[in-house]
């Protein structure tokens, strides 16, 4: 602190590392970033959501969708371990069963090399469209197969590799949440939390996963402002809530002055609190958490000050996916990109949104 204030701008990095040591108050200027600037974000609204993107392309080149009096569809799911994705499956089911649509869904028990083969499967199937819920954006491969097999797929919840699978062109459209956004929207609330001052666990979502690695970009972008806000150690944990558990363990052991989690999602951020409770440190007091998702656990952890906000990433693609399919096959011009809207939670709304939750 007293460091900050008399050390003059510029070419003083050896004499305040020296000064530093030599008042044992090391981890006051790490976690202050070696800056006693104030960090904006404490104070701001939530940013909210994202604007409409702008100057999206429509699909037009992908295959068509003849128009029918019922279709057969299928959904390539990725995993069915967590409620998120179990609230996603049966919106798509309770979509189709009130649009006649039979539906196939296959499950990829999160393994990347099954749900390749689940795709392939489903493919030879011949469905008039494909739902895919990506595991990672390295599905744009099997994504492309289904294009030359002339089948109209819709991307649900996670994008593919558009270096390999072309918008419009390899599939029709990716509906999604505006992941970078949610990760800034996790960072003022972060801020908030530690009043601007934080050295910060990232469990993150399973490498390769498009909400992974926005989420990680508009977070660490968005706490860039704020000089006293650090990542100390940023992991995968696989978006569960054993992974968030195990992995916090260890890294709240290797890092003890960490004062913060943000955690990808509901999910790993639960277990976390868990794993931080287990050595005794008590979430909302001596550490912050906070996360994304808004399931019911997640809300009650709210309503009970374990975590301090999460930003709803809704899983409810049913209405919207085959609203889509439907337009597509009507000869409507779609967008390649479809974004949802979420709220936000926090003490002030989690309890009275815990029985609307999944
Ligand atoms: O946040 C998580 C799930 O892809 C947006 O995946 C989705 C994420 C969601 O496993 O809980």
């Amino acid at each position: 602190m007293q460091l900050t204030k008399i050390a003059p701008l510029a070419g003083m990095a050896l004499l305040s590392v020296s000064l530093v040591t030599a008042c044992g108050s090391n981890d006051d200027k790490a976690a202050s970033g070696g800056s006693s600037a104030p960090c904006p974000l404490v104070k701001a609204a939530d940013p909210g959501n994202s604007k409409a993107p702008s100057g999206v392309p429509t699909a037009d080149k992908a295959p068509k969708l003849a128009k029918k009096s019922s279709y057969t569809v299928a959904f390539s799911q990725n995993a069915s371990n967590n409620p998120w994705r179990l609230a996603e499956t049966a919106s798509m089911k309770d979509e189709a069963a009130k649009q006649g649509v039979q539906l196939t869904v296959t499950d990829a028990n999160n393994q990347q090399s099954k749900q390749i083969a689940d795709i392939k499967g489903l493919i030879a199937q011949k469905p008039d469209a494909l739902f895919i819920a990506p595991i990672t954006e390295q599905m744009a491969n099997v994504v492309k197969n289904a294009a030359t097999a002339q089948i109209p797929v819709f991307l649900l919840d996670r994008d593919v590799d558009h270096n390999v699978a072309k918008p419009g062109q390899d599939y029709v459209s990716v509906l999604q949440s505006d992941f970078i956004q949610e990760g800034k929207r996790a960072a003022v609330q972060m801020a908030k939390a530690t009043g601007g001052k934080a050295k910060i666990i990232e469990l993150e979502g399973t490498t390769g996963a498009s909400p992974a690695i926005d989420r990680k970009k508009g977070f660490d972008g968005a706490i860039k402002q704020c000089p006293g806000m650090k990542i100390v150690v940023s992991q995968d944990a696989d978006f569960t809530r054993a992974k968030g558990q195990s992995v916090a363990e260890t890294l709240l052991q290797s890092h003890p002055d960490a004062t913060a989690i943000y955690a990808h999602n509901d999910e790993m951020a639960l277990g976390a609190i868990a794993a931080a409770k287990a050595i005794g440190r008590q979430p909302g007091k001596d550490i912050q958490v906070v996360s994304i998702d808004g399931e019911r656990d997640g809300l009650k952890a709210v309503a009970a000050g374990d975590l301090y906000a999460t930003v709803e990433c809704s899983p409810r693609f049913g209405p919207k996916g085959f609203q889509t399919m439907m337009d597509y096959a009507a000869g409507k011009s779609v967008p390649t990109l479809i974004i949802n809207s979420d709220q936000l939670f926090t003490k002030d709304n989690a309890a009275a949104n815990v029985d609307k939750a999944y």
